[in-house]
This record gives C-alpha cells, structure tokens and sequence, in this order.
C-alpha cells in the first residue's frame, strides 16, 4: 500500500498477529481512532510542503490539504505504539481510510465505524442491528439510566438505571429509595407537561430499609436481607445465635450490621466460639489446656520427655515422647538402633572346627559307602 511502506516492520508483526478480524473490534476502538485522526487533521490544518520553494512544489504536486502526505502525517500518529488494538484495525481499514480521504469527506466516524465496519451505532441504538434503546419521556431510559451496549453493535438493550430508579424506563422507585411528595407533585406536573422530569425524585431510605416513607430509621416497611422489621425499624438479625450462619471449620461467626462473617480461630484452637486462645473448642497439636491458658506441652521443661535419647510429640491436647530419629525403645531406653553383631550357638563354637570338618568328610564317605 502506499503508506503503509514507512511502517513496514510494524505492519509485519501486525499481519502475524491479525488473526481476528476487523468486526469483533470493539466500537471504542474505532471511536479512539477516528478522533485521534480528526484531531491529526486539526494538526495539520495549517501546514504546507514547507522547503525553498512552496510555490512551485504546490504547483507540480497536489495541495498540502488534500496531499497523500499529509494522510501519512496524520495516519502515523493515529495510533500510540503500544496500542495494539488501535494498530491492529488501522492496519486493516487502511482501504477505507484512503477511499475516505479521496472523496468528499463525510463524519469520518459515522462512515468508518458505522456504516463501513459495521462496529458502531449511532447514539440510542445497540446491537448487531442497531435497534432502538428503550425511550420515554426524558430520552433514551427516560434520561434515568443508560441503554446497555447503546451506540456499539454489542449489548441487550436493557436500562441500567441510576440510583434510585428501576423498571423498564426506570420511572420506578428502587428498593431503599422513596419518593418525595413534594417532588412526587412537581415531577407528575413535569411528566404530563412532556418536560424532562425533575433530577432524583426518589430519596435514599435508612440505610436498613427497603421501602419507606421516609429517611429516619423509623418509617420502614420492609427490611433489607440481614434485618427484620420491628416497630417500623429494621433490626439486625443475628446469623451467629441462628442457624442462618454458615462457617468453615476453625472459623467462628461474627454477627455485623445486616449481615455476619467467619474469622479464622486461634492458632491454639481445633474449632473455637470466638477470638483468642480461650475461646477453643479443643486444642490444636501441640497445645493443652491450663486454667484459661493454651500452651505448648513440649515447650514446657517441666513436662517435656525426660530419657535419653527421647523426642517430645505434640498431640492434639496432649503429648507423648517417642525415641529421636535413628533410636529405638529397648528396656525401656532408646538405644542406638544399629543391627545386633551376629551371635552363633555356643555348642558349634565350643566344637572344635577341625572335628567338625572331620564329620562332616567321614560321616558322608560312610554314608556312600553303605549306599554301595
Ligand atoms: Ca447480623
């Protein structure tokens, strides 16, 4: 292509890589670029070929304004070089940036990323077709939300309200929200007038209640998860003195506001009711209980194995002594646990060897003898 020589070992590296196509690049990608190549043209609006002789080199080539040069200029630092995803698609659209460039220029955005590449919508509109957001009075979600994928070709469609709001065109209150009646009145009159309605008619709740009719903690009328209405309040429910709470083992529950965690357990304990070594349920290896304190039995001097050679074990809650490594227990005592030396029986040793040889020629020639 011809520009695309000046950036040749990029546009190398780039083809490896441009296994997906142009399509599945994002709408924002598209967006980035053209607005960076409208800003390249604002840049260079005022340039010319520079050099000795303006003149004549206006005269032999084309115009600055309309020159392949200048498209070179502005295509260069379209994109940052770490931008992958901004190279990639320059690379692939660089057809349609020149075709763009030849005619009479329309919105680079709307003919590039819209109707080109198919990557974009125009505003209040969405997906693969680009169909129409949810509308009412106030635009697209009724001015109280944003349309989900609106002005790419991804999305469902749907309002993603602001706070306070819910529903399809998000004229509902949400839940911990109530409405005002003051601005329940003047926001009525704004909808049937077809005015953009009031900005949050909907009033955040105390912070426990669901719905209310006010925001002081006593005008609720339901609860969030994790309270329970009581005289128009929200008290907290406690997981921990329930059956609601569900720990991991070696943790314990803790009751919070609306809801409870699970913290860890003592390194002391096996399962405990709360935090510190007092609050075990059974020691872990190594520890035992001692008035309100758990502590390492084989630490302790007193109790730790007295024999020679003896290792202390902890056990869970208690403790035993073993013999070290390269001992065993004989009588009593860990000894050294080399193999015994061999040991014969004393009627062959106290047999003097030469009769024994003598015995054993003779008494088997005898025995060939009588089998003659
Ligand atoms: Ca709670």
């Amino acid at each position: 292509m011809w520009w695309a020589w000046s950036f040749l070992p990029a546009l190398v590296l780039l083809s490896e890589l441009s296994v997906v196509r142009v399509q599945t690049a994002p709408c924002q990608t598209c967006r980035k670029l053209t607005d960076s190549f409208i800003e390249g043209l604002e840049r260079t609006a005022n340039k010319n070929f520079g050099g000795g002789n303006t003149a004549w080199e206006e005269e032999k080539l084309a115009k600055y304004a309309t020159s392949e040069t200048r498209l070179l200029e502005i295509v260069e630092s379209a994109c940052e070089k770490a931008d992958f995803e901004c190279n990639r698609l320059l690379e692939q659209i660089e057809d349609q940036v020149e075709t763009w460039w030849q005619q009479e220029a329309p919105d680079l955005f709307e003919w590039l990323c819209i109707e080109q590449l198919r990557l974009c919508c125009p505003p209040g509109r969405f997906g693969p077709d680009c169909k129409e957001c949810p509308s009412g009075p106030g635009g697209v979600c009724g001015g109280l939300g944003r349309c989900e994928g609106e002005g790419t070709r991804l999305g469902d469609g749907d309002c993603v309200c602001d706070p306070g709001y819910s529903g399809h065109l998000c004229q509902s209150c949400a839940d911990g929200y109530y409405r005002e009646k003051s601005s329940n009145d003047n926001n009525s009159l704004y909808l049937t007038l077809s005015l953009i309605p009031l900005p949050s008619p909907f009033v955040a709740c105390y912070h426990s209640c669901k719905k209310c009719t006010g925001p002081q903690d006593y005008k609720c009328h339901d609860c969030k998860p994790g309270w329970i209405l009581h005289d128009n309040k929200c008290v907290d429910v406690d997981e921990c003195g329930t059956e609601l709470a569900r720990c991991p083992s070696n943790t314990y529950c803790h009751n919070t506001d609306g809801s409870y965690d699970c913290r860890g357990c003592d390194q002391a304990c096996v399962g405990c009711m709360g935090s510190g070594p007092a609050r075990c349920k059974k020691c872990a290896r190594g520890y035992r209980i001692k008035g309100a304190k758990y502590i390492d039995e084989c630490s302790e001097r007193a109790i730790a194995c007295p024999g020679l050679n003896e290792a202390c074990i902890n056990e869970e809650g208690s403790f035993h002594c073993e013999c070290a490594d390269g001992f065993i227990r004989r009588d009593s005592i860990c000894v050294d646990n080399k193999p015994p030396k061999m040991q014969f029986s004393s009627t062959v040793f106290s047999t003097p060897t030469p009769l024994v040889i003598m015995f054993v020629i003779f008494g088997s020639l005898s025995a060939v003898e009588a089998d003659e």
